[in-house]
């Protein structure tokens, strides 16, 4: 990291150039993801700037979520979380999607009940008038890491207690007979609000995948209609292309 002299890129306030000169370092893979970044004294002398610059450097790439202070051992490069692989072309559920990769799945509830739909549940669950929904929102981690915020809403005909729902939706559903067999999925790119970077522990800002997920059963009824949220930093979503008939 110290080796050979310093040379910070030009334009921009001091502290915005030490900035871009430890995320090139970073990117270049001179200090990666874990390892300590020298102490605010030591990169104050090296670099020739004064400690309130280096101070202003670190605090906004720890905002950023770039590095991580803890306290009493120092700044470190924040980790960087394993990123998993998703097939765009499999209805599959997120328990099942982790159990497959030998990844621990758990869920911290965020609402679970009873609801009078919203105009688009009604329209798109097909409910009929009076019906409720049962909503059910969680955010769904991998051990401490949370990959994703899932808000999903059911007719109250299908799951008129929400609080059934443990941990799988899916395999609760289909001790029912009423796990669906084919879904549209819409994609949007966006960058996360105050709220749901909290929950999903990334700066506010930061990219997301905006999926939406309407589910049928074989019958053609609309089961399922959820609205989840993933970290842009962990997904990759795959799909296999065919050259069309
Ligand atoms: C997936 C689905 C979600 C479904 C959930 C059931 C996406 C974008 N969403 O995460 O619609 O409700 O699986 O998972 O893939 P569970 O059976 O583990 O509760």
């Amino acid at each position: 990291f110290f080796e050979g002299p310093v040379v910070l890129p030009t334009g921009g306030p001091l502290y915005l150039q030490l900035k871009r000169w430890i995320e090139d370092a970073i990117n270049k893979g001179v200090i990666s993801p874990g390892d300590a970044l020298p102490s605010e004294r030591d990169l104050a002398l090296k670099v020739d700037v004064s400690r309130v610059t280096v101070r202003k450097a670190v605090l906004q790439l720890v905002q950023d979520g770039i590095l991580v202070q803890r306290h009493g051992s120092g700044t470190f490069v924040a980790p960087q979380p394993q990123r998993v692989e998703q097939s765009l072309s499999q209805l599959t559920s997120f328990t099942e999607d982790m159990a497959r990769r030998g990844m621990a799945v758990r869920s911290e509830w965020l609402d679970r009940g009873l609801y009078l739909p919203s105009p688009e549940e009604t329209v798109i669950l097909g409910l009929s008038p009076g019906e409720h929904v049962s909503r059910i929102s969680r955010l769904r981690l991998t051990g401490d890491t949370p990959l994703a915020i899932e808000r999903a809403s059911l007719s109250a005909r299908v799951l008129p207690d929400p609080q059934v729902v443990t941990d799988s939706l899916y395999r609760l559903l289909e001790r029912s007979g009423n796990r669906p067999i084919r879904a549209i999925q819409r994609i949007r790119a966006a960058n996360l609000g105050i709220e749901d970077a909290d929950l999903l522990q990334v700066p506010v800002g930061s990219a997301s995948l905006n999926i939406e997920r309407t589910s049928y059963l074989a019958s053609g009824r609309v089961i399922e209609f959820t609205r989840s949220i993933y970290r842009g930093d962990t997904y990759d979503f795959v799909a296999e292309l065919r050259i069309g008939d």
